[in-house]
């Protein structure tokens, strides 16, 4: 069983193959070049947008992963596109459970394997377990390592972050002054991402593309990343 899952489907845009459609010109195909890379019709940093954003009306769906230390999240890669994408969380391995849709089981011996980077050819679909538990550390149990003076930090040179400001889930602490930290209540950000660098940039721009976050959050909606049973396929469903 698991706790919440995420769909996230690959794909791929060259922007001048929809210009020659759009102009009623012919396009080589063999020249194909995508300059955009999507996550459910999204390239970074919208990915990270909630659902249904008012501004996005044709890209209606986000890929922003959320959970709590130690659920099972299920992370379901679908290759749309005609590329193939090294896809890898950062924070632990997954655990892969299914390939295109059939599980890794043999009767009861169970062949589902960790990894930490699949490569999510056209048309393949993985099926996987992603867990952050975290090493147990808080104030009470410290970090055994001395943490740099602030303002040895390059922390939001955009003059922006996400950190919290704390090394401890939960906790917020001193963000460098002039820079303005969205972190809402000490929750950690970890990438998930192509491991094709270019494929995380918007047409050479770094970061974009084929990359979302993972954040855990100490508390989270029991509703968030759960499908309601009208919305559930016919597949094997919460039997994995
Ligand atoms: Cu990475």
């Amino acid at each position: 069983a698991f706790d919440r899952e995420y769909l996230l489907i690959t794909g791929e845009i060259d922007p001048e193959f929809h210009q020659a459609a759009a102009e009623g010109r012919p396009y080589e195909s063999s020249r194909y070049k995508p300059r955009y890379w999507t996550l459910n019709g999204r390239s970074a940093p919208d990915t990270m947008l909630p659902d249904n954003a008012a501004h996005l009306p044709h890209q209606p769906y986000g890929a922003m992963i959320m959970a709590r230390p130690g659920e099972k999240v299920l992370l379901r890669y679908v290759g749309a596109g005609t590329a193939h994408h090294p896809l890898h969380p950062h924070g632990n391995h997954t655990r892969v459970l299914a390939l295109d849709g059939r599980l890794l089981r043999n009767g009861a011996f169970d062949r589902s394997y960790e990894r930490f980077t699949v490569l999510v050819g056209a048309g393949q679909t993985y099926d996987q377990i992603y867990q952050w538990f975290g090493l147990g550390y808080s104030p009470e149990n410290p970090i055994p390592t001395g943490l740099p003076n602030l303002r040895n930090l390059g922390i939001g040179d955009a003059g922006w972050t996400m950190w919290s400001g704390s090394p401890y889930l939960g906790l917020k602490g001193d963000i460098p002054q002039g820079v303005v930290s969205f972190n809402e209540e000490g929750e950690y950000y970890f990438m998930l991402h192509s491991h094709q660098e270019f494929q995380i940039t918007n047409w050479g721009e770094f970061p974009g593309g084929l990359m979302t976050m993972i954040a855990v959050h100490p508390h989270l909606s029991p509703d968030r990343g759960v499908l309601k049973e009208s919305e559930r396929g016919t597949g094997y469903g919460n039997s994995v």
